[in-house]
């Protein structure tokens, strides 16, 4: 547990090394809402969480009230309300093609990042229950999503005018969840599926993570948790 004290927002549910509480984690930490982590794992420390949370899935926000929120897009768009009534520029726009642009590009980076838990799924079963045949297709999905991330950032940059992508961001010239999501799914990547995460084929997706990982509100949110 950590950041208890003057938590005027909500409880998060779940270890950092899932990149759906990491990303919401981050997002909070962006908006400057402090917040309590129960950092309790869905395998480890089921009977802890039971009491709190007998889905067993994580991220998990519970508010001042008592509510709980489930499913870390729909945390992110209550955050996201939250920010916006305090005069905060929320980090998906609330409405119209930007909002379309970037929840779009979110959609991307929630492939890649849900078929590499899948990945790391399947190496949890025996060694005689893995297919990996469905281990390939799994990683299909996940590098065609890297790649039309890392297509859409460079694409940014040739049209800044720029060889490098390593000011760039995902959508609309500024930070949004477009980038924390995919630099969040890629940090899962690299930690945990070290082997899945060819850098030298994603070079301006690896300049953004890179960028973000180094930045106050990644490094108050380490995956090793
Ligand atoms: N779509 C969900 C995915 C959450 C998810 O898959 N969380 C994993 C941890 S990375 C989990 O709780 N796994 C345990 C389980 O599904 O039994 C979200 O974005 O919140």
């Amino acid at each position: 547990m950590n950041d208890a004290s003057g938590s005027d927002c909500c409880q998060l549910l779940g270890l950092y090394d899932s990149p759906f509480t990491r990303r919401v984690a981050i997002t909070l930490t962006l908006y400057g809402m402090p917040f309590e982590h129960l950092s309790l794992s869905v395998f480890r420390q089921m009977d802890a969480m039971r009491p709190l949370n007998p889905l067993f899935k994580v991220p998990m926000l519970t508010l001042p009230d008592g509510e709980k929120l489930y499913e870390s897009a729909y945390l992110l768009d209550y955050l996201d309300e939250l920010a916006a009534d305090r005069g905060l520029e929320p980090l998906t726009p609330r409405a119209g093609p930007a909002r379309r642009r970037v929840l779009q590009t979110v959609a991307l980076a929630i492939v890649a990042t849900e078929k590499a838990v899948a990945i790391e799924y399947e190496r949890k079963r025996p060694l005689e229950r893995q297919w990996p045949d469905w281990t390939s297709r799994l990683r299909g999905q996940m590098r065609q999503a890297l790649a039309m991330l890392e297509e859409q950032l460079a694409t940014v940059a040739r049209n800044a005018g720029g060889a490098s992508a390593s000011d760039h961001f995902l959508v609309g010239g500024r930070l949004t969840q477009a980038d924390i999501s995919t630099a969040v799914g890629i940090g899962f990547v690299r930690y945990v599926l070290p082997h899945e995460w060819p850098a030298d084929e994603y070079p301006a997706l690896a300049a953004l993570a890179a960028r973000l990982e180094a930045s106050d509100a990644f490094r108050a949110v380490p995956i090793d948790q």
